[in-house]
């Protein structure tokens, strides 16, 4: 258990000091037992598509068996493991984004699921062309746009409806490349018949097909998922909330909510509140109830009610080894299915809710639309009954905590930007001009956005907090969401104060507005929120929004999820820096097509780079490059 990974983290060494002496079997162990990992599969070479494989080719030209026994070659089996890649992350998000829509299907006024962003549902209904969207009543137009929001999913003809979001010259670039995103379920469908044995071999189309699968997922299922969530639970506005372990409470019952849908997290919290059970709590001798999140669950629900951050993906284990969880509730995505064996070590309950990752080992509770609110009172209930079985000896929460500032949503930015608008000029209220102003003027040098996991590959956090750290000390305004979001949390970097380690235009512009350098936009289907606010930008000049000095980085990433998105971005035309190299070098030609070739078609590229503080050169590189080509 002992790796030099984790020298980084102090959270981390006295959590994993305590798990060892609880006899607690962590990630770390496992990982030690996976001895050397597989070099064909990090290289992309292995291919098990057909019964006739498995069939694994040289990673090296020249060496070994250099074909499948159907003939595939390094390129084809590359592009195919990777599309297929994109095709889980794709239908990951967008997956969540259909249960959304259903849940905004099943709003009625009497709740619990009802529209809390009337204005919102109504912008949308117009953006959308449905007539009548601001006379309508509420939850019919609420039901119709959830209709036609499950047609973006499954209808034959057209493509997704938020690509007009994008200026002319890159819908055109769509268009001419052939990437526009039809239906969502259509683009995963064909891409995995694509990628079926005896299908396509060619490596170019392959990844042009799954650039396409990305882009339904950016503009479509995560740009859903992220709308209709605003619609039914509240557009996020800046607010205070806490970060890291230190917010599990000793003297509360905890209850940590981890995963994506904001479905199931919103009625946890509304539950909670419920003083029934806080009665029953104070009955049990504890204080109250205290709900902490995780991962992209605990971005939303810090993002829309300030819900404290108990950490990121790789703090899942140390949550439950703090012996002070009384429950840990999950849905879908990044849950290790180790927790339910790691939570028996202790009195903690672990509740798998949803029957597309109904994880064995504990507690199961379906969670219905239907039935949300009855799911999330058993829940709390459970929780609660649970909190006399704690055993004090085995509690030892680190006191760790950081202050943050959390909710920017792009109209949380706008809502800022208007504040500082002068309004003796005629620049108009409502709108990015004034950020796009100060990156035109060079006081800020560019944008970034960071986002992503984390991976035992790498030291935890580490390399988001470097890249945040040393491009906000050049001058780039930063944008954060998912894990990474939760890494500039933890490290301060979400406060007003961390305007002193900026450079000095940087620092002023945080000082007008009254910003953090580095603003939290939500959970990795907010990257959506991410892509709407660089084409506004863009929009602000009518431009192409490759041209804008602005990058995305996923210094840390593991998902399927995070192959999409780098898909989707490089498809929006902004450059996207990966942290971890994905397993594409088996493929020379692949890997040049990703890193160079796609940049003459798309206006953008992939760019790999283990070392955060090279990554960090090459993107002050990139970003004064398109400063000079823009003649800013
Ligand atoms: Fe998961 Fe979304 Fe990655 Fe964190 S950042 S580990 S995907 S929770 Ni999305
Ligand atoms: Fe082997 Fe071809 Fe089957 Fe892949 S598809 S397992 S390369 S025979």
């Amino acid at each position: 258990m002992s790796n030099e990974i984790l020298n980084y983290d102090k959270v981390a060494e006295a959590s994993l000091a305590k798990a060892k002496r609880d006899g607690a079997e962590t990630m770390w162990d496992r990982k030690a037992a996976q001895k050397t990992q597989c070099g064909f599969g990090e290289a992309g070479v292995c291919c098990r598509i057909c019964a006739m494989g498995p069939c694994r080719v040289s990673p090296v030209p020249g060496k070994g068996a250099e074909r499948g026994i159907c003939g595939a070659n390094a390129d084809t089996i590359v592009a195919r493991n990777f599309a297929r890649m994109i095709a889980g992350g794709a239908s990951a998000h967008s997956d969540h984004a259909r249960d959304i829509v259903h849940a905004m299907h099943a709003t009625k006024a009497e709740g619990p699921f009802k529209i809390r962003d009337e204005a919102k549902l109504r912008r949308i209904s117009a953006e959308w062309g449905i007539e009548g969207a601001d006379t309508k009543e509420t939850y019919a137009l609420a039901h119709e746009l959830a209709e036609m929001a499950l047609g973006e999913f499954g209808k034959p003809f057209g493509t997704q409806r938020f690509l007009k979001r994008a200026p002319q010259a890159r819908q055109d670039v769509w268009e001419r490349e052939d990437i526009a995103p039809r239906a969502i379920d259509m683009e995963v469908t064909t891409l995995m018949h694509s990628t079926h044995m005896g299908c396509a071999s060619d490596y170019e189309s392959i990844f042009r097909r799954g650039m396409r699968t990305g882009m339904a997922d950016g503009w479509g299922g995560s740009m859903i998922g992220t709308e209709f969530s605003d619609i039914l639970y509240g557009t996020p506005t800046a607010k205070a909330s806490s970060s890291n372990l230190g917010v599990i409470d000793k003297d509360q019952v905890n209850i940590l909510i981890h995963g994506h849908d904001p479905n199931l997290a919103e009625m946890i919290v509304l539950a909670a509140e419920n003083p029934e059970f806080i009665e029953m709590a104070k009955a049990k001798g504890a204080k109250g109830i205290n709900i902490v999140g995780m991962c992209c669950t605990g971005n939303e629900m810090t993002m829309r009610h300030g819900i404290k951050i108990a950490g990121n993906f790789y703090q899942q284990e140390m949550c439950i080894i703090t012996g002070a969880i009384e429950a840990v509730v999950v849905d879908v995505q990044c849950i290790f299915p180790a927790l339910p064996a790691l939570a028996k070590k202790y009195h903690t309950r672990f509740i798998s809710t949803s029957e597309k990752a109904k994880i064995a080992g504990d507690m199961f509770i379906k969670f219905s639309e239907a039935t949300g609110l009855d799911n999330a009172n058993e829940i709390i209930k459970i929780a609660v009954e649970n909190f006399p079985n704690r055993d004090a000896s085995k509690v030892e929460i680190p006191d760790i905590k950081q202050d943050t500032l959390v909710g920017y949503s792009v109209e949380a930015i706008i809502d800022h930007l208007d504040k500082v608008v002068n309004t003796n000029t005629s620049d108009a209220m409502g709108t990015v001009k004034p950020l796009t102003d100060v990156i035109y003027a060079g006081v800020i040098r560019g944008a970034a956005g960071v986002v992503g996991c984390n991976n035992p590959k790498v030291e935890h956090d580490y390399a988001h907090v470097t890249v945040l750290k040393e491009l906000i000390k050049r001058d780039v305004i930063c944008v954060v969401t998912g894990c990474a979001a939760q890494a500039a949390a933890k490290a301060g970097l979400l406060t007003l104060e961390a305007k002193e380690m900026c450079g000095r235009g940087l620092k002023e512009v945080c000082e007008r507005v009254n910003i953090p350098p580095v603003l939290h936009m939500g959970s990795c289907v907010d990257i959506s929120r991410i892509l709407h606010l660089v084409n506004l930008c863009a929009d602000v000049k009518g431009i192409d929004p490759a041209l804008l000095p602005v990058v995305g980085i996923a210094p840390e990433w593991m998902s399927e999820k995070a192959v999409a998105i780098a898909n989707y971005v490089v498809g929006s035309g902004i450059n996207t820096y990966l942290g971890i190299i994905p397993q594409v070098l088996g493929s020379p030609n692949f890997t040049k097509l990703m890193t160079e070739d796609c940049q003459e078609f798309l206006g953008a590229h992939f760019v790999f780079e283990k070392d955060p503080l090279v990554m960090v050169d090459k993107i002050m590189v990139d970003l004064e490059d398109k400063r000079t080509a823009l003649g800013i």
